[in-house]
């Protein structure tokens, strides 16, 4: 059987790690929406970094299920909250051993998605933080390198992680194996809590945060993040939360996160599958965490209004 890597999703992070392993080689086939194939059939450009020259990549397109295409190999690269509703659309299509890697932020798509596969196929989850984004439909700009840290999330095949490390290495991407894979996600939503939100509902790019006036907000957010992890028996990233968030902050300084251009757009956000797993999991725990609520209410609102 020919080796086709699949990736099902034609958003920034979906055409980069395309066109990045169809430049080594590979065949890869993107699986999208009918009204998208015609575009995505005639190229994919992508530029490494503002200032570089576009390159045009060609890569399969499909946007129906059919008999003939059996995948073993998948990126899902779609919004957290579209994740499930796409890969049921291809679910026939799996084969009985497929290898699934998610690239979605936040945390809660992949309980979903893994709650579709059998126990012989196997999902792996990503912490993504390659920044990346599209000048246009089909078009994709690398603007900074990242790393994918990846595990398997349910499955068989204990060597998945590895096996998709390798080709993502191949494909000059920085990639490597943590297990387990949760306390990852957990860090990677912590960051995004604090900092996608706060971004979104004031309409400020990522480095405004660094300003004296959002300290005591992003300060209350950490705490309360802290307050769950000690109750989940996660620690806190080396050099502590407050640290690693304004890491972030000033390393994606110039950056528009992904929740303040999704409600530019009115398009719904991800702040169910980010501060709304955070909010579950602390209701669980019976902990209240003021701060997320209001922001969380805040974010809701703003997805009413565009
Ligand atoms: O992941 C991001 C996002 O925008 O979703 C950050 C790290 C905040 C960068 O913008």
């Amino acid at each position: 059987m020919e080796q086709v890597i699949y990736v099902l999703g034609a958003g920034s992070l979906g055409l980069l790690y395309a066109t990045r392993l169809a430049r080594t080689g590979k065949t890869v086939c993107l699986l999208v929406k009918p009204s998208h194939a015609l575009a995505l059939n005639l190229g994919i450009t992508l530029r490494e970094g503002e200032a570089d020259l576009a390159k045009r990549v060609f890569v399969r397109v499909r946007s129906e299920p059919s008999s003939e295409i059996k995948i073993q190999q998948l990126i899902l690269a779609t919004k957290a909250g579209q994740a499930a509703k796409a890969l049921k659309n291809w679910q026939a299509c799996l084969t009985d051993d497929a290898e699934i890697l998610m690239l979605q932020n936040g945390m809660g798509s992949q309980a979903e998605v893994a709650d579709l596969l059998t126990p012989q196929q196997t999902l792996l989850a990503a912490s993504v933080t390659e920044g990346a984004y599209l000048e246009k439909p089909g078009a994709v700009v690398h603007a900074g390198k990242g790393k994918t840290q990846l595990g398997r999330w349910s499955g068989a095949a204990k060597n998945a992680a590895a096996r998709w490390t390798s080709r993502l290495t191949i494909a000059g991407l920085i990639a490597e194996v943590v297990e387990p894979i949760r306390p990852v996600l957990w860090h990677k939503l912590a960051v995004n809590s604090v900092i996608n939100p706060l971004t979104a509902v004031n309409g400020i790019e990522n480095g405004a945060l660094a300003s004296r006036e959002y300290k005591p907000q992003v300060e209350a957010l950490c705490a309360e993040l802290l307050q769950v992890f000690k109750r989940l028996g996660i620690e806190e990233p080396e050099g502590g939360l407050v640290n690693r968030v304004e890491q972030v902050i000033l390393s994606t300084a110039a950056n528009r996160s992904s929740m303040l251009q999704d409600i530019t757009a009115g398009k719904k956000t991800e702040i169910d599958y980010i501060t709304g797993t955070l909010l579950k999991a602390a209701k669980a725990l019976k902990l209240e965490l003021k701060t997320h609520q209001t922001l969380y209410s805040a974010v809701k609102e703003a997805e009413q209004r565009e």
